[in-house]
């Protein structure tokens, strides 16, 4: 097996405007702030990660400063000129360090990029994808109003595969009975994160009536026992997404039966390493995944949908065009979206390379390992 090295990791942090406001219950995102990593080896392949933490703790603990600095401190030292065979040695050099899944996560999808480069194979490929077709999913946020109709319109139009919803105390549940049968062809996804800990099951089991495919995340995090609770009185599948931030997750998730459905986010559970042995695990358990996003830009978005085609995801993901969250995207060409899908490349790597005249404009800080 050749034997390679990592000479140089280059670090950028940017911030990027979001077209119009995210709002949930728990956050409101007007700007993403985001790492982009470049990891060298010494043929001068370029591989491409993204750190997609957020600028404050809100949806999880780690933070673009605290993965900044794991990455500085901790990380990059434990990889660079290392001999490497695999792109999953690099997460293996990681395991001294805690925690900090969305840090390691950077620098394992760059792995993945660089060998596939290396290997001049398209990710998808490599990875022993199964479809070059990725279905289209979008997430609208805000009150179901004329301005939803607008965007939902909006999103026929397109012939996005599902719609994903977030609801919370304002929902009125009857008006989304009455735009889930009329939107008839699409998938409607409802995103609770988290708020029945605080309205209760009796307002979860309302949403039941409501015809969704799926409801993600009815409550907290560590709250496996509702979860389970949820799983027995709903009819309406129950996603997991907060609560999966590892495999160790998925196997309580399986134990307990606390869920139906996988929502898988390698930037939240350490990448593509651990995204591949948890496909793994659930195919062997024939529990469905589909992958998540949280508003992403077009690094890990390519990742992400490189991992859309294994065969054990059997749901539209958080895959919208580029031009759904940004006026600009950090990759060249922009991800863009087609009778409802995306296709994926037949170029090497992830398949998008990186603007770098609009990386130098919404640069913050840049920093060179050797
Ligand atoms: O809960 O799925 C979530 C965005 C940021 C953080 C968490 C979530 C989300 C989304 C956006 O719902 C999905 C997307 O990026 O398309
Ligand atoms: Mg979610």
């Amino acid at each position: 097996m050749a034997v390679y090295t990592i000479k140089e990791i280059r670090l950028h942090r940017l911030m990027i405007p979001l077209k119009s406001p995210f709002s949930t219950h728990l956050q409101t995102v007007n700007e993403r702030e985001s790492i982009i990593v470049e990891m060298i080896d010494h043929n001068g392949h370029v591989g491409l990660g993204e750190c997609v933490a957020f600028s404050s703790p809100w949806y999880t603990e780690e933070t673009i400063q605290t993965c900044w600095a794991t990455l500085v401190n901790w990380l990059i030292p434990s990889v660079l000129h290392k001999k490497l065979t695999k792109p999953e040695e690099v997460i293996e050099l990681l395991q001294h360090v805690k925690g900090n899944r969305m840090a390691k996560a950077a620098l394992d999808s760059a792995s993945w990029d660089l060998f596939a480069k290396r290997e001049e194979l398209p990710l998808w490929k490599l990875l022993k994808g199964v479809r070059q077709e990725i279905d289209a999913g979008i997430v609208l946020t805000g009150a179901l109003d004329d301005s939803m109709e607008k965007r939902l319109e909006n999103a026929m139009l397109q012939s996005y595969k599902r719609v994903k919803i977030k609801i919370d105390e304002t929902t009125d549940v009857t008006a989304l009975k009455e735009l889930v049968s009329y939107y008839s062809s699409i998938q409607f996804f409802a995103d609770a994160n988290g708020i029945f800990n605080r309205l209760g099951i009796e307002a979860l089991k309302k949403f039941d009536e409501v015809g969704l495919t799926l409801i993600e995340q009815p409550f907290k995090d560590d709250e496996w026992t509702l979860h389970k609770e949820a799983s027995q009185v709903m009819r309406t599948p129950i996603a997991l997404d907060e609560s999966i931030r590892s495999i160790d997750d998925v196997k309580r998730m399986i134990d307990m039966k606390a869920g139906q459905i996988i929502v898988l986010k390698p930037g939240r559970v350490g990448g593509v390493s651990e995204s591949i042995r948890i496909h793994e695990l659930a195919a062997e358990h024939g529990i469905p995944i589909w992958i998540g996003g949280m508003i992403e830009l077009g690094v890990s978005k390519a990742h992400n949908l490189a991992l859309a085609s294994l065969p054990q995801v059997k749901y539209p993901g958080d895959f919208s065009a580029s031009n759904h969250f940004w006026e600009e995207d950090i990759v060249k060409p922009f991800i863009e979206v087609e009778r409802g899908q995306i296709a994926l490349t037949n170029r090497s790597g992830i398949g998008y390379e990186l603007d770098r005249h609009l990386l130098e404009k919404l640069q913050k800080d840049y920093a060179v390992f050797t």
